[in-house]
């Protein structure tokens, strides 16, 4: 079933030139891309994005990590994308994702873990929102 979901290359992607092999692995793989930006996140804007977590031990250190520089978000279509694009992300913490995946084979970060990805449509619909007012 075709479906829409967004990433983003994290401050740390963009920071280390990956922004191109990202959106090639998306194009490969099949996806058509939709919306693509480039832009810096403010602590008001970083705050909203990540409202779920905004309880969270870890939320001051993610919002000071989102906000360190520039990031590009895109908004990709394709069959199943919500679950394809997870596993093409692979797991939370870099560092035990599997290899092959975006986080397997580019980083060993936690907080510094390169891409987002929208984990259902409901988060896709409030993140696009979010991100492309
Ligand atoms: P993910 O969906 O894989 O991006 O992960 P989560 O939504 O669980 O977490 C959002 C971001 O918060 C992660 F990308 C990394 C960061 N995080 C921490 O820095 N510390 C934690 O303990 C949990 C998450």
């Amino acid at each position: 079933m075709s479906e829409q979901t967004l990433f983003i290359v994290k401050p740390d992607g963009v920071q280390r030139k990956l922004i191109g092999e990202i959106i090639s692995r998306f194009e490969k793989k099949g996806f058509t891309i939709l919306k693509l930006k480039m832009f810096t996140f403010t602590k008001e804007l970083a705050t909203e994005f990540y409202s779920v977590h905004k309880d969270k031990p870890f939320f001051g250190e993610l919002l000071e990590y989102m906000t360190s520089g520039p990031v590009v978000v895109t908004v990709v279509e394709g069959n199943n994308a919500v679950a394809t694009t997870r596993q093409m992300v692979g797991a939370t913490k870099s560092f035990e994702a599997e290899p092959g995946s975006i986080r397997g084979d580019f980083g060993l970060g936690f907080t510094e873990n390169i891409i987002h990805a929208s984990d259902s449509t409901e988060s896709f619909d409030k993140e696009v929102s979010v991100v492309f007012k």
